[in-house]
């Protein structure tokens, strides 16, 4: 099954978790048994990227080595157009919809486009959203981040998104961020769409997966968390928090 086909189906049942890793953070063999854990503790898929030092090679090995430890369906979330790999069985086709810097709000995207379609990967569109602090990705992004009192303007980009047709809304705080996403804005962006909304950026306690999830998120990410946290019950507390269930 398509990936996006298999996410949209999971999405129907309720919130999902997906697990991210970053190819420049661990080896590809201990990336493969970082996600093996996952999937048993019920995350949904992996996301593979970083913002700086993904390379065609690190990402292939990584998606490789995730996809015979653990099965599950591997999308990578591209830090720029650097490096892309026929091993991942799926690509965001991504755009930071509010950098200040056409380079990632589509120059990027066209000038890997042909390469993409070449090798036959399958796109999930999805509009990206950064929300302040923004940490490294807003920074490497140029994004005018949204502050957390600028509800009118997340929802704003968000529907924008919807009418550009694009599959999915990523509301990204920042991998690290001190604080996610807060649920006031989830509410209000997941009201004002029809399409599935995720969710990310400081999520790291069960609490504030709980939270994101019962504000509206159909898809909840964690990164910095996963790669930390050796404690399987600890894993499983932020996953189930995230899936309510
Ligand atoms: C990925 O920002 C998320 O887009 C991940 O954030 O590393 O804070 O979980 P964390």
């Amino acid at each position: 099954m398509a990936v996006k086909e298999y996410l949209i189906n999971k999405m129907k049942e309720g919130t999902i978790h997906l697990a991210l890793l970053d190819p420049d953070k661990q080896d590809s063999r201990e990336a493969g048994a970082i996600a093996k854990r996952m999937r048993d503790a019920g995350t949904d898929a992996i996301m593979i990227g970083g913002s700086t030092g993904v390379t065609n090679e690190n990402l292939g090995a990584t998606a490789v080595s995730i996809k015979e430890s653990s099965g599950l369906p591997t999308i990578h979330f591209p830090g720029g157009p650097g490096a892309i790999s026929k091993y991942v069985d799926s690509i965001f086709f991504m755009s930071m919809v509010n950098s200040v810097d056409p380079f990632w709000i589509m120059n990027a995207q066209a000038g890997a486009a042909a390469y993409i379609k070449k090798l036959g990967i399958e796109t999930i569109s999805l509009g990206y959203i950064i929300v302040e602090p923004g940490m490294k990705v807003g920074e490497v992004g140029k994004a005018d981040a949204i502050k957390h009192n600028e509800i009118d303007r997340a929802v704003g980009y968000a529907i924008a998104c919807e009418l550009f047709g694009m599959d999915l809304v990523y509301l990204e705080a920042g991998s690290g961020a001190d604080k996610p996403v807060p649920p006031e804005m989830v509410s209000a962006v997941k009201k004002a769409i029809s399409i599935p909304l995720l969710v990310g950026g400081g999520i790291r306690t069960p609490e504030a997966a709980k939270a994101a999830r019962t504000a509206g998120a159909d898809a909840i990410v964690t990164g910095t968390f996963i790669e930390r946290c050796s404690d399987d019950d600890t894993l499983r507390s932020v996953v189930e928090a995230s899936k309510g269930r």
